[in-house]
């Protein structure tokens, strides 16, 4: 049995937290046996892209030490990478993105689209796919009064520079992907305008990334808390696949995979 899926929807990226407050073990303990079988249910729902963070990014998290970040992630790298699907770090530390690239990772995921010191230059060390993300400000205060002219026309100047300065580090373009960045220093305005808009991110010609899943943008909308988000978050999802998006970030793999599948099998290249 396989389903309608077809090659030209959207992949999957399945989200594998390994923060403390993620993992409902208590304290900083992360069992990898734990984020093993999480992932193999990832795999079962099937999940194209497992994505394996350990910084709380949350709008007024505070930060992560580089030996802590790696205490989480490198051993869940280390026992997922085998599993047959391509897991991504989720990182913006240098040392991080080394170490992960050693333990098996195939794609490093930045929120701050390597601007930390270093960054730029392990990521292109690496040799692997890069998503460079849109924040404004940074996780702590973010949320607090995000401004812009034009939203769309901002990030889109943001990415551009971050591109270049990619290719400058010796990137070679075809690795690269982006992300507006829904949450990460915008309104519920703001977020809407994006997504409303979210093709005109495809003129730079490279794989656009989205993650709304659980996010605060659907509290907003629906005055649900987080574990009630995710019928908003699967129409979100189907929003972001109608207008093209590429890669799709979400906690609830199954669900959002089989709402794109039944939008692929309704237009099949149609639209
Ligand atoms: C705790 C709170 C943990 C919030 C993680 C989060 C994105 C991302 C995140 C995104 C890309 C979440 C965030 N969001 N990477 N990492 N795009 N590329 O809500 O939107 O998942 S972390």
């Amino acid at each position: 049995m396989h389903s309608l899926y077809q090659s030209d929807l959207p992949q999957i990226m399945g989200v594998l937290n390994i923060t403390p407050d993620s993992f409902s073990d208590g304290g900083s303990f992360i069992d990898p046996i734990k984020a093993r079988s999480r992932a193999e249910a990832m795999i079962e729902e099937g999940v194209d892209i497992i994505d394996v963070g350990g910084e709380s990014t949350r709008p007024g998290a505070k930060e992560v030490s580089i030996n802590e970040e790696l205490d989480r992630v490198i051993p869940v790298i280390e026992a997922i990478a085998n599993l047959g699907k391509p897991v991504s770090i989720d990182t913006s530390k240098s040392v991080v993105m080394l170490e992960a690239a050693k333990a098996g990772a195939a794609m490093i995921n930045d929120v701050r689209a390597l601007q930390e010191d270093g960054a730029l230059e392990s990521a292109a060390q690496t040799g692997l796919p890069i998503c460079l993300m849109h924040m404004q400000g940074k996780p702590r205060t973010m949320q607090t009064n995000p401004t812009y002219d034009d939203v769309v026309a901002d990030v889109l100047r943001f990415l551009e520079l971050r591109i270049r300065r990619c290719e400058a580090a010796g990137i070679d373009r075809s690795l690269l992907s982006i992300d507006p960045g829904f949450g990460f220093g915008k309104s519920l305005e703001h977020n809407l305008h994006m997504l409303k808009n979210l093709e005109r991110f495809q003129n730079l010609n490279l794989p656009v990334l989205v993650g709304m899943s659980r996010k605060s943008m659907l509290g907003q909308i629906t005055d649900k808390p987080v574990e009630k988000r995710l019928a908003a978050g699967i129409s979100v999802a189907l929003i972001a696949a109608i207008k093209k998006a590429n890669i799709i970030r979400v906690h609830d793999v199954a669900e959002t995979r089989d709402a794109i599948c039944v939008f692929g099998a309704v237009y099949n290249e149609e639209i």
